[in-house]
């Protein structure tokens, strides 16, 4: 089978069993790799209702045809399983060598069953898997257990691992690899822990099937090298995605103080400027020529790797506007392997909920040292830490009064670091994100700022977040590459549909890779409706601090604005009506059968009726 290795690799934890399964070439075209695979797979093989944090959970980590072949940027793997966060289906997309090793080691994906007895990491080389105890490095943060594992296999073998966020099941932990990379907010770093599995070690020695591999050999080294020419012409990642923030903060878009403020005077103290002249070294992926990972020493001397969301979340989101400190949190996070956008939201509403009197607590707006401590105990779930592990949703139901309003999540999963109080379209795209608040899916909000305005609701806006969920919830998640090249130089989406061809033989259009991202975005939803039967539109709702206008900015580009709830239903039914979604935001019967989901259909109608 041209462009898939045509294996999955599954591993019992309980019973330590290992067993190399094919796929067939139907399974290979209609879900494509990646997000597509881990979805049908967990939906195939997860009953509704199991607690994810148990052993009847699934992790998988999946890969795509472009995975890991010699293209730009191609070095990233999805990991995916039950949410222990929303209880949903939940994934990320990080760069690791994983990707690369794991095909060359025959396989496009990794399906990892049960409980261990004790902690335990996996080895994989070709088709040798070994399950080897893990009480050296069990306990241990992520860096102490990289370099551990380096010492052992080489710095050349694909890691993937957890820290002690993981181990001890905070519910936003993290998959960690190659020092600054992340991936799986939605708590798939606590799967893996609540699995006693510490580290997965890949490396493989075979050649990864093409089609037409001569041909993508020379096609792919050629666009490599014009995707970084483009790169040094634009001067992308001097600053990375850090230049961000400093646009935020002219439009009234920064997260500022749980996101009750917009912008803030001391923005440019830790922008993307700041963080360039303090640059230590650049990092990346595999397979990348314009490298986005930009290292600083934090206030502790160490080296940490910053990313735009990493500072709106821990910075500005907290009033911390000490470049160094920021760095401090960020590099906490990576270390016991906690999600930086969910861990400052948390903070935040912590600080909040004590700045208005909800709850007692010694934690301010302003201040680093405490908010390390509090980082610590989260990650080991001790006193306080142990409710800030669990999420702002999870906290705002044990507060109570009226906190879920100000805590700042859809779905249970974190914003990321923008402030949508007056930004309708990218409102709408946190709340439709199929795995809850994350930009990934839709980041529509430059769009919505620069080419339209920021007042409407119309369809157009809704088309828009659909389109860019499309391609970057779709396209890129289920051929699994980053989608850098393409959002931030321009890059022509039809490269990918020419790798994707000339890797397997086909002859697919974008339209045709669309229709699977429609198909993907349909199955999740399913999936959601199978854990939640009685599902409303509701939960597609944005966060209410948004809709509430007391907390519209004094002052400002959008003094006085808030989002309206009446407009904001209009623009959700536009949102249902282009994807052929019923008024509760579930795909009608007929969208279904038009994506040739009549099985899961069927089995969905088991637990709600389909319109
Ligand atoms: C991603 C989310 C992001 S998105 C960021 S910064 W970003 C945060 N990074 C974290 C981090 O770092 N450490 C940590 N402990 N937690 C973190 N949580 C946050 O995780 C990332 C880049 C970035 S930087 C982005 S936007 C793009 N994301 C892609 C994506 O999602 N899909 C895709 N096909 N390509 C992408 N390219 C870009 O990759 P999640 P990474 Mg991450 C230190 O995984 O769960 O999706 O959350 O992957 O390898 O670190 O690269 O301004
Ligand atoms: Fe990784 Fe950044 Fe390169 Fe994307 S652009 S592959 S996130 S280093």
């Amino acid at each position: 089978m041209n462009g898939w290795t045509g294996n999955l690799l599954r591993i019992n934890l309980s019973t330590e069993s290992v067993k190399k399964e094919s796929f067939t070439e139907e399974f290979a075209r209609t879900w494509i790799g990646g997000r597509g695979f881990a979805l049908k797979i967990l939906w195939d093989e997860l009953k509704p209702g199991i607690d994810a944090l148990g052993p009847e959970n699934k992790l998988v980590v999946a890969l795509g045809p472009i995975a890991g072949i010699p293209a730009p940027n191609t070095g990233k793997t999805v990991v995916a399983a039950k949410s222990p966060l929303t209880g949903g289906y939940g994934d990320g997309n990080l760069g690791t060598r994983v990707t690369v090793e794991l095909r060359k080691a025959g396989y496009d994906g990794l399906i990892i069953e049960g409980q261990a007895r004790s902690p335990v990491y996996l080895n994989i080389i070709n088709d040798r898997v070994e399950i080897l105890p893990a009480g050296e490095i069990w306990g241990k943060g992520t860096y102490e257990t990289m370099s551990w594992l380096y010492k052992k296999y080489g710095k050349a073998a694909g890691i993937l691992t957890i820290g002690q966020g993981g181990e001890n099941k905070v519910l936003y932990a993290v998959i960690r690899s190659m020092e600054g990379r992340s991936g799986g907010r939605p708590g798939i770093g606590a799967v893996m822990g609540s699995k006693n599995l510490k580290a997965i070690v890949v490396k493989g020695t075979n050649d990864i099937p093409m089609a037409d591999p001569l041909g993508m050999k020379k096609l792919g080294a050629e666009d490599l090298r014009k995707v970084g020419e483009i790169d040094k012409k634009t001067g992308w990642s001097v600053q990375g995605t850090t230049g961000v923030l400093s646009w935020c903060n002219e439009v009234a878009a920064l997260p500022v103080r749980n996101m009750r403020k917009t912008s803030h005077q001391d923005a440019w103290r830790i922008d993307g400027e700041r963080l360039n002249n303090a640059r230590v070294a650049t990092y990346g992926c595999p397979n990348c020529t314009m490298r986005c990972g930009i290292t600083i020493h934090d206030h502790e001397g160490r080296e940490s790797e910053l990313d735009y969301e990493n500072i709106g979340m821990l910075g500005s989101n907290l009033e911390i506007f000490d470049l160094p400190q920021v760095a401090s949190l960020n590099y906490l996070c990576d270390d016991y392997g906690l999600d930086t956008i969910s861990a400052g939201a948390v903070l935040g509403f912590y600080a909040d909920a004590i700045d208005r009197g909800s709850i007692k607590g010694n934690f301010q707006f302003g201040d680093a040292e405490r908010a390390k401590e509090l980082l610590r105990m989260t990650a080991y779930r001790e006193g306080a830490g142990d409710i800030l592990a669990e999420g702002t949703m999870r906290m705002a139901q044990k507060i109570g009064q009226d906190s879920m309003d100000y805590a700042m999540q859809v779905k249970g999963l974190e914003c990321s670091a923008y402030n949508c109080k007056f930004i309708p379209g990218m409102a709408l795209a946190f709340a439709t994100s199929p795995i809850g608040a994350h930009h990934k899916e839709s980041w529509v909000i430059m769009f919505e700022i620069t080419q339209t305005s920021r007042e409407s609701y119309g369809p157009e806006k809704a088309q828009k977040v659909i389109e860019l969920q499309r391609i970057r919830g779709g396209i890129f998640e289920f051929i699994v590459a980053c989608r850098f090249p393409w959002i931030e130089l321009g890059w022509d989406l039809q490269h990918y549909a020419d790798y994707f061809n000339k890797i397997t033989g086909m002859n697919w259009t974008l339209a045709d890779l669309f229709k699977v991202s429609d198909r993907i975005y349909a199955l999740m939803k399913f999936f959601w409706l199978r854990e939640f039967p009685n599902w409303d539109r509701t939960r597609d709702y944005p966060p209410k601090a948004w809709f509430d206008p007391s907390n519209a900015d004094k002052e400002g580009p959008i003094a006085g604005k808030i989002l309206e709830w009446d407009k904001y239903e209009k623009l959700l039914d536009s949102f249902y009506d282009i994807r052929g979604w019923d008024k509760r935001g579930i795909p009608t019967k007929k969208t279904a059968l038009g994506l040739g989901l009549a099985k899961e259909a069927a089995e969905v109608e088991k637990y709600a009726k389909l319109e």
